[in-house]
């Protein structure tokens, strides 16, 4: 059976191609209008905004066979946009009018809650159907969305979600379907909804609508810090305090891709790669580590993020890279999210000197393009004390943990160049300005904590948590599984990420996840 992908040219397909092959099934990429028209399985995967998707659709002369395949209720599989696409118009570009295959529109959330809403939440099932056959109830899928469908007959919902208000999260109209989770960043739970799609079985179910509410689970991320050691292999290696080296060799913990695997398989529901000497190298000559996202794209289905060396810069031929171009490179090798460290430091230097935005930093480039939930902010902050609060232009906190000559105060000094040198912004300043400029996530680490296995620094994590609306994955000293529900009841993280206890074997992600469950809302994944 061959399955024809329909990709409009906007945003990473590469994560659905590789989920379908995974099931030992082909994949087509329609090219023409033709090939849409020829499809015995057609899947929409969406990204990006509403009004340019029905703009490129149109410019292709995909409308009219595409409808035709609709109405010939020939088997189709939409995924977020591809989902919205059905309806007749979205207000994410209300002059320009949907598919209209189905009744009702496209509306943004209306909730207090941070927007996009990003990560993984559950599904109530409102319907029998094959698509969710061998799911099992508490199932968690991936979202990253700021608008939801309103179909008009309720007889099309499958499935609803839980984020403020309770929205559809899938829908089904004969053999129409389509999903607004990703079910190709769903992990395996994602990979059974492709394969009921793919390999229809009896239209099973739990009888009863659901009436549970379904909640956002907090994210275990797996980090992986990669560099090249003295022989030029890519190792994963891990810092004392950001320092990786042990008797003068670069520590090697393991090859990027296996170790990747192993944490996917564990139930992570995130991977991190973090290529720490980025900033010295050329990023986009180095194939080694977009090859890394390429393999590692293959077999992991959980979102991935990839860091170090997202910048602008001048290769040795002279020839002039934008930033949005090295990040389109990791795109479409594989990554989900971009993450931005010393560059963000910078940027945000520069916005908070002039309060003037210029649009062509790489975090407005990368995030208009790619939407904010695409662009990652990675701190590396040490601790500055000082005896008093006065006189200090930094956002200043008490500090339960006195420095050494018992100073009672502390800010957290922003580094770059891997913690190398230090700048004069502090990270709670830092974090507000990305977030104005357009970034939608933190990833918070700690100097200090990093790899000390001592626990998360929970007055750091709340001051910048508390300052910015969007998640804040908390990062650096995770020691055992206390840690992780410290930080997650303590602070506003919405995640927590860790590497040596995940590398060194002290304690395998599933592990970490047992002890969470029925504590703290996170994914089943992994667990046995
Ligand atoms: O500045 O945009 O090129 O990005 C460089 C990236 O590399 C940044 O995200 C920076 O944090 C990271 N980085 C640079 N040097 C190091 C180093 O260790 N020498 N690693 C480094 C940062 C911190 C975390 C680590 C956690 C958890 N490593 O990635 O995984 O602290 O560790 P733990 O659980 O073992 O405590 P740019």
């Amino acid at each position: 059976m061959e399955i024809t992908l329909l990709d409009y040219g906007a945003g990473n397909v590469r994560s659905v191609v590789n989920a379908i092959e995974k099931l030992g099934l082909q994949v087509h990429t329609a090219a023409c209008p033709e090939d849409i028209t020829r499809a015995e399985k057609l899947v929409f995967p969406g990204v990006g905004n509403f009004g340019s998707m029905m703009r490129v659709l149109h410019e292709k002369g995909y409308v009219e066979p595409l409808l035709e395949y609709l109405r010939a209720d020939k088997p189709f599989f939409g995924i977020c946009l591809g989902l919205h696409a059905l309806f007749e118009k979205s207000l994410e570009a209300p002059d320009i009018a949907g598919l209209g295959f189905i009744a009702g529109t496209v509306r943004r959330f209306e909730t207090q809650l941070s927007v996009p809403h990003i990560g993984w939440n559950g599904i109530n099932i409102q319907k029998n159907s094959y698509l969710f056959n061998n799911i099992a109830e508490d199932e968690k899928f991936y979202f990253v969305h700021s608008y939801h469908v309103v179909p008009e007959d309720p007889e099309v919902v499958l499935t609803k979600t839980d984020y403020g208000e309770s929205f559809v999260s899938s829908i089904r109209a004969g053999n129409i379907m389509a999903t607004q989770f990703h079910p190709e960043k769903s992990g395996s739970a994602g990979l059974c909804v492709f394969r009921n799609f793919l390999e229809p079985g009896p239209e099973s179910g739990r009888g009863a609508k659901s009436t549970r509410r379904t909640k956002l689970a907090k994210r275990i991320v797996a980090c992986l810090d990669v560099r090249a050691n003295d022989e030029g292999d890519l190792v994963v290696t891990k810092g004392d305090q950001y320092d990786v080296r042990e008797k003068g060799e670069v520590r090697n913990l393991g090859k990027p891709v296996a170790l990747a695997r192993d944490y996917y398989g564990q139930g992570a529901d995130e991977i991190a790669f973090l290529n720490i000497t980025g900033f010295r190298d050329f990023p986009i000559e180095d194939l080694p580590m977009l090859e890394v996202l390429r393999q590692t794209s293959r077999h992991v289905f959980v979102p991935l993020t990839i860091g170090g060396g997202i910048l602008g810069y001048k290769d040795a031929n002279n020839r002039t890279w934008s930033p949005l171009e090295v990040a389109a490179e990791y795109f479409r090798s594989g990554a989900d999210k971009v993450s931005i460290g010393s560059d963000a430091v910078y940027i945000a230097e520069k916005y908070l000197e002039t309060g003037k935005k210029t649009g062509d930093s790489s975090i407005e480039l990368i995030s208009s393009v790619y939407g904010s939930q695409a662009v990652v902010i990675s701190i590396d902050p040490r601790r500055v004390y000082v005896k008093s609060p006065d006189k200090e232009k930094h956002h200043i906190i008490k500090t339960g943990i006195p420095g050494p000559n018992g100073e009672a105060f502390c800010w957290f000094q922003c580094t770059v160049k891997g913690g190398r040198e230090g700048r004069p912004v502090d990270a709670v300043t830092l974090a507000r300005a990305c977030q104005e400029l357009g970034a939608g996530e933190i990833l918070l680490n700690s100097i200090d904590r990093d790899g000390t296995n001592s626990g998360f620094d929970i007055e750091l994590i709340n001051a910048v948590s508390d300052a910015v609306s969007i998640p804040v994955i908390a990062s650096s000293g995770a020691g055992c599984e206390e840690h992780f529900l410290e930080v997650f009841t303590r602070t506003g993280a919405e995640a927590a990420l860790a590497a040596g206890i995940f590398h060194r074997r002290e304690m395998p992600v599933d592990q970490v996840k047992k002890y969470l469950y029925n504590k703290v809302e996170v994914r089943r994944g992994g667990m046995l």
